[in-house]
């Protein structure tokens, strides 16, 4: 499926910079460097950057002065010809460059479009290039790990020995049903249901990276509550590390929900700041008080702020009365600088028959800075505790196309061994492996509908 006409794109972002790239690949990518480079036959190495003058051939007027590394086809980042084009920077000099070259036979090229032709060259897998695009996007030093991982073909590897796993299991029940005549007895079934068990413990230990590895992408919802003048948005600003927020003595400062991305301990967090709720609030602070609801009832953990000035009461168990049933609460001592430390008394502990929605209780100062590192550290430990080791070492899933592939291999295989086990004929339990092993295929990419491919690549960024 060998393409047949030439991209050209700019694969860094545009704007004022030292350095922009220039990408082109394609059959076209040869003729296209000759057209623009007088001499370039004679001057081309191999994969290694070449200090040239750039012509547009159109008119012979001079575009820049820049560094041209060629790469022919099969050993590319596509694994066609190409030619990374490093010119300087700003808005116009690398839209010349790329406006010469499509003058010179290439088109523009759709976002994702060298990753798509690297995946349809067996450059890389589906997952992999999946990968990419968590590498390219990634905020967290967590996510980068993950992503990196995928690109390097981790969890492919595992995908790939879960399908060879299945292979296995279909050749151990040929011999369960028709063991051959030498001396070999027939494989007994309990050692199959054995075999189909074992695979489901690890489509399980797999399938239990989801929602953390899709966390790891979206960034998990931390909001900001509590009574006006709690000190939330001085703990946003503190939090943060810039002053994002605006911060008054005025109860009811905040009005809208303020929303921002921050990394704590290398894992992203969506951190919200909401307006104080309260009941005698005026037309704008009341539309900010629904607001912030909204995001309360969405909230993967709420930092429910408690100042020492008034400590809790009749308002906060109100608060706790409108979370879901599942929420995380961190109840936090906030502007613990001003009664030397000792904070509010807040309800703590299960057993002493407070709110188990409350997992921990801290004491933090947004002016001293005291308490920010414990409240990330909390955090992390109760979005990200489980499946995402630190290290980035283990394959994760970190998309819904993933989890639901992986889902549908763990539903046959779990049918399968169902099917044995209640005496169902093999021959008729078998028919089970064949699906699982297609969902792990159409997961890799070895076999995809072009429209599949056509929305996966499309919301890579163009370039890349
Ligand atoms: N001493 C001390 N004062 C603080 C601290 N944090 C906030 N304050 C003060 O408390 C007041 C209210 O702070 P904000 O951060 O605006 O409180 P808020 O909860 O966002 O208030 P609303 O937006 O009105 O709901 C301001 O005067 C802050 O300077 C702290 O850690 N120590
Ligand atoms: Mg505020």
């Amino acid at each position: 499926m060998e393409a047949t006409d030439t991209i050209v794109a700019l694969a860094t972002p545009p704007g004022r910079g030292a350095l922009a790239v220039v990408r082109v690949s394609g059959p076209g990518t040869r003729a296209i460097l000759q057209a623009l480079i007088p001499g370039w036959e004679g001057r081309a190495e191999e994969r290694r950057p070449v200090l040239a003058r750039l012509i547009d051939p159109r008119d012979e007027s001079l575009l820049d002065r820049a560094l041209v590394t060629f790469f022919p086809g099969p050993n590319s980042y596509t694994g066609e010809d190409l030619a990374e084009i490093s010119t300087h920077g700003g808005t116009l000099v690398p839209a010349l460059v790329a406006d010469a070259i499509e003058g010179s036979g290439a088109r523009a090229a759709r976002p994702g479009e060298f990753t798509q032709r690297a995946y349809l060259n067996g450059k890389l897998d589906l997952v992999q290039a999946e990968g990419v695009r968590d590498l390219v996007e990634a905020r967290s030093e967590a996510l980068h790990r993950v992503a990196l991982h995928q690109v390097e073909g981790g969890l492919s590897r595992r995908l790939s020995d879960i399908r060879e796993a299945l292979v296995g299991l279909e050749a151990l029940l040929v011999h369960h049903l028709d063991f051959p005549e030498e001396d070999d007895p027939p494989v007994p079934l309990e050692r199959v249901i054995g075999e189909g068990r074992a695979l489901l413990g690890t489509l399980d230990a797999l399938l239990a990276t989801a929602p953390e590895g899709e966390l790891l992408r979206e960034g998990a919802l931390v909001v900001l509550a509590g009574r006006p003048n709690a000190g939330k948005s001085s703990l946003f600003n503190a939090l943060l590390g810039q002053e994002r927020a605006i911060v008054n003595e005025q109860p009811g400062t905040t009005r809208d929900a303020v929303e921002a991305q921050v990394s704590l301990g290398g894992y992203p967090f969506r951190l919200v700041d909401t307006a104080g709720i309260r009941g005698d609030a005026g037309e704008t602070e009341r539309l900010g008080i629904e607001v912030a609801r909204r995001y309360l009832r969405a909230a993967d953990v709420v930092l429910l702020c408690v100042s020492t000035e008034w400590g809790w009461g009749a308002i906060e168990e109100h608060f706790l009365s409108e979370l879901r049933e599942d929420a995380a609460v961190v109840a936090l001592r906030t502007k613990c600088d001003r009664d030397g430390g000792r904070g509010a008394t807040l309800p703590e502990g299960e057993a002493q028959g407070a709110d188990p929605r409350i997992r921990k209780v801290l004491s933090v100062s947004a002016l001293g800075g005291t308490g920010l590192g414990e409240v990330g550290a909390a955090l992390r430990e109760l979005v990200f505790a489980g499946s995402v080791e630190p290290s980035g070492s283990v394959p994760v899933l970190t998309r819904r196309r993933q989890t639901r592939g992986v889902e549908v291999a763990r539903r046959e295989v779990a049918a399968f061994v169902d099917a044995l086990r209640s005496g169902v004929p093999a021959e008729m339990a078998a028919t089970h492996l064949r699906p699982a092993e297609t969902a792990l295929e159409d997961l890799l990419g070895v076999i995809s509908p072009d429209e599949v491919l056509d929305r996966l690549f499309s919301e890579f960024c163009i370039g890349k």
